[in-house]
């Protein structure tokens, strides 16, 4: 049973892949016994929160089976929640959730928003434990062909705006949910830039909102050489930490990254200017 943290600033999550084909980090922390150290790292940092996570969301990809899910993650959980950390589990399976949590995963991070495996609304009830419900509209490999929006910031939100009513019904705790807008999720760098210069229409869904831009494609199209190669992903943690320092200061409740220790910074110098 547990409640929403909340901080005198943003919150930072870090990102712990325990998986061999992460856009961003892929195959660095692949086992368990890897992931557990570089956790143990981030919370060194200073993250709020350790994301593990155990299936590959990489665009294109296809899905984990649940026993290799399992593998990867439980032991991975166990141990950083054994060592004092808050942990949320990044599934989409009921299944997964549930053993986490009982692993003693305090926060389930669903990135289908309860559309892949609806029973997993049902877990995080029982479950009393936050819920993250990310905006999705279909699985990695489809997602491509998933971009069509008349207006992404107005149906983004109507689509999340369902989520949080599929959760309730669910019997999830209103005070319980969080949302996020799902940037690369089924969207172009133009849509993430859209959704990340209206966060505050997010906001007026009256829940937490959590932002994860960490080392994705769009900033590495931004920052594109002049010959228009993409910035690879291990450096784009700059990029990374600036809309860290934008969405804190837009009132964001948590950012999701992968270089955790410049998010910590930049949250903290953002709540000195607005707190003073
Ligand atoms: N992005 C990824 C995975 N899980 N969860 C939430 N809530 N929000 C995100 O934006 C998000 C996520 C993909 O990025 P990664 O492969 O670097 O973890």
């Amino acid at each position: 049973m547990g409640e929403i943290p909340h901080l005198d600033r943003c919150l930072v999550m870090g990102i712990v892949n325990v998986t061999p084909d992460s856009f961003s980090d892929g195959g660095l922390w692949s086992e368990p016994v890897a992931a557990v150290k570089h956790g143990l790292q981030l919370l060194a940092e200073g993250a709020d929160i350790l994301d593990v996570g155990g299936e590959s969301t990489r665009p294109g990809s296809s899905r984990t089976d649940v026993d290799e899910e399992l593998r990867r993650a439980l032991p991975v959980v166990r141990e950083l929640a054994a060592a004092g950390a808050m942990v949320s589990i990044d599934t989409m399976r009921a299944e997964v959730a549930a053993q986490a949590v009982e692993a003693g995963a305090a926060v389930i991070n669903d990135v289908s928003g309860g559309r892949s495996d609806p029973q997993l609304l049902s877990v995080a009830a029982q479950a009393e434990v936050p819920l993250i419900l990310m905006h999705w509209r279909g699985h990695s490999a489809v997602m491509a062909d998933l971009v069509q929006y008349d207006d992404v910031v107005t149906d983004v939100v109507a689509e999340l705006s369902t989520a949080i009513e599929g959760a309730l019904n669910a019997g999830v705790d209103a005070d319980r949910l969080i949302v996020d807008p799902g940037l690369g999720f089924a969207k172009l760098a133009a849509h993430n830039w859209a959704l990340l210069a209206r966060l505050d229409a997010l906001l007026a869904l009256g829940r937490p909102v959590l932002v994860g831009a960490s080392r994705k494609r769009f900033l590495g199209e931004l920052l594109a050489d002049s010959s228009g190669e993409l910035r690879p992903p291990q450096v784009r943690d700059a990029g990374s930490a600036a809309v860290a320092a934008l969405a804190a200061a837009a009132g964001a409740w948590c950012v999701r990254v992968h270089d955790v220790g410049p998010s910590v910074d930049a949250v903290r110098v953002v709540a000195r200017w607005i707190h003073g």
